[in-house]
């Protein structure tokens, strides 16, 4: 099975479970999050990107953010999918072909297969190879129609998708406002990826979260129950467990602040003393109160998400919002 990549890097399929119709394996960087971590604690502000939360714990910890009363964006955009899911399949049209850009728990996507019987294929693309494989079986076996693949893969580098998708209309789906987790150069620079790989014709369903009073994005981000803290801490335990490294993570604590000139909410871990930790064969310094800056989560408009999307090369077709206003849903054409 040939496959041209655009990248440098070779695609390898392994064996695929015969319930896949592909599976693509682009491989994994191991030496990234160890770069990462030696320039990110190395800068004069210290800073360590979102994406390495995501071990198998954070995973877990993830799904229950989900499910905190405070944390509002996942039952907000699952009820928008559920109640806009025959409109949505509409616009996605006889025996098109789904790219999911990153793969969660496949909640959401299934609210999509469940409304679009007529969909040809699902293609989840992300870097977690086990979750993926296990996500897209089970997926493929639920639906026995669609022609499910799945590629293993940073979802913001161009890849090229398998047959399933070539010969279909393609149609991205970036559910959770995880678009929200890019700085607004790289949201740019992955949109107009993703128009590219999804082709003219084509189209994507996208999540994103939106501006609102301050004191109810402090409060999902800042959860009582201290699930969002643990779940920012355990990337110490992971540096610590992948990187040699020494942090206790009790000397540290959680914080996230609404940082309104930017229009983010900034997730910090913060020293609670002076102190010295070891990672990757290195040493580095904290001073008392200083920050380990860990994620930005960008909140938009309406109007200004419009205008990133049109800037990427997409045309903006509908968008879906509740009552309250706290999350809105796009559907956006390749043009
Ligand atoms: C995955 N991403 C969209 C979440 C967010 O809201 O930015 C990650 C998260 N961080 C803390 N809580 C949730």
């Amino acid at each position: 099975m040939p496959r041209e990549t655009l990248d440098t890097v070779s695609p390898t399929v392994t064996d695929i479970p015969e319930v896949l119709a592909d599976f693509i394996d682009y491989g994994h960087d191991a030496d990234t999050f160890q770069h990462d971590v030696i320039t990110g604690l190395g800068a004069a502000r210290k800073a360590i990107p979102p994406k390495y939360f995501y071990d198998e714990r954070g995973s877990r910890l993830f799904d229950a953010i989900c499910e905190l009363p405070e944390y509002y964006p996942t039952r907000t955009e699952v009820g928008l999918l559920r109640t806009h899911a025959d409109e949505i399949a509409a616009l996605l049209g006889p025996d098109a072909c789904l790219v999911e850009f990153g793969c969660g728990s496949l909640t959401k996507v299934r609210v999509l297969l469940d409304a679009a019987p007529d969909l040809g294929g699902f293609i989840p693309v992300d870097i977690s190879r086990e979750h993926l494989l296990a996500s897209a079986v089970s997926l493929a076996e639920d639906h026995p129609g669609v022609e499910v693949a799945a590629v293993c893969a940073d979802f913001t580098k161009p890849i090229t998708l398998p047959p399933a998708a070539a010969r279909r209309r393609r149609v991205g789906f970036f559910p959770g406002s995880t678009i929200g987790n890019f700085e607004p150069r790289d949201a740019l620079d992955f949109l107009r990826t993703a128009a590219r790989q999804l082709g003219t014709g084509g189209g994507m369903v996208i999540g994103v979260d939106l501006v609102k009073d301050a004191d109810v994005l402090r409060a999902a981000y800042n959860d009582a129950q201290g699930i969002t803290a643990a779940f920012n801490l355990n990337l110490l335990s992971r540096i610590n467990r992948e990187l040699c490294g020494s942090f206790e993570p009790r000397h540290f604590r959680h914080d996230a602040v609404w940082n309104a000139d930017k229009s983010r909410i900034e997730m910090h871990l913060i020293s609670r003393h002076a102190q010295r930790v070891h990672a990757c064969g290195r040493s580095f310094a904290f001073a008392e109160a200083e920050t380990i800056h860990t994620e930005n989560s960008y909140k938009y408009t309406v109007d200004g998400f419009k205008a990133l999307a049109e800037q990427a090369g997409f045309a903006h077709r509908k968008t879906w919002m509740d009552d309250d206003g706290l999350f809105s849903l796009h559907y956006l054409d390749v043009v």
